[in-house]
């Protein structure tokens, strides 16, 4: 299974993947997760996204397929992956479109997570006390949030296109969208979890 998981940033699709990356024995990959690897072990990759990453703009669809390509390619991957993060423009789920029908793959569900812009900015700021994400600053989250507004929310009606859509409440507890997730790919008959196997 090849799941996507879209959402404004601090919807809680990083949170969100872990739960069902773990419960569908699926691969993990978040784009955000790997290039703050690279910022932090200062490669040449990291050292050209950090300036990006802390105005709150989005590193090149060319580099982000490239570490995509590499990364799906790696043996936990085989049995299916969960990107978290990507696609995040047309041109990269354009990108991945191409990528997967060379290897005679597809996505099969997009999960789109729906949350109110105040309560994302209410999550990132407490996320910001915690962590202390450089790109968690009151400014920068409005400019992700406009950026996400421009090139990531088009997202949804792409994939609502080619029937691959589901649209999930993303406020209330961790657990209760883990379990309107779970109910959606239920019912698109896409739910099979490790342990039933
Ligand atoms: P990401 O790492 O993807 O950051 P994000 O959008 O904030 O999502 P994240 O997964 O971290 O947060 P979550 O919603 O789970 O990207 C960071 C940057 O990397 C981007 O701005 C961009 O520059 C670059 N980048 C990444 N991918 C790219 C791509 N494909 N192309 C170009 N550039 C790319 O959680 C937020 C907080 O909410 C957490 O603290 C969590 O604990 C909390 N939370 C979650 N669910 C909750 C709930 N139900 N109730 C209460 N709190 C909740």
């Amino acid at each position: 299974m090849i799941a996507v998981l879209l959402g404004a940033p601090g919807s809680g699709k990083g949170t969100q993947a872990m739960r069902l990356s773990s419960r569908l024995g699926l691969a993990h990959v978040a784009t955000g997760d790997m290039l703050r690897r690279a910022v932090a072990d200062g490669t040449e990759l990291g050292r050209k996204a950090k300036a990006i990453m802390e105005s709150g703009g989005l590193v090149s669809d060319d580099v982000v397929l490239g570490l995509i390509r590499e990364r799906t390619s790696e043996k936990d991957c085989a049995s299916g992956f969960l990107l978290d993060g990507f696609p995040r423009t047309v041109g990269q789920a354009e990108g991945l479109d191409r990528m997967l029908s060379d290897r005679r793959l597809a996505v099969d569900v997009a999960v789109n997570l729906e949350v109110n812009e105040d309560r994302v900015v209410e999550r990132m700021l407490k996320r910001a006390q915690i962590e202390g994400r450089a790109d968690d600053s009151p400014e920068t989250i409005r400019q992700r949030i406009r950026v996400y507004r421009e090139k990531t929310a088009p997202l949804a009606a792409w994939y609502a296109g080619r029937g691959l859509l589901s649209n999930i409440d993303g406020e209330g507890s961790i657990e209760a969208v883990g379990e309107r997730i779970e109910e959606s790919l239920r019912d698109r008959g896409v739910w099979a979890p490790v342990e039933a196997r």
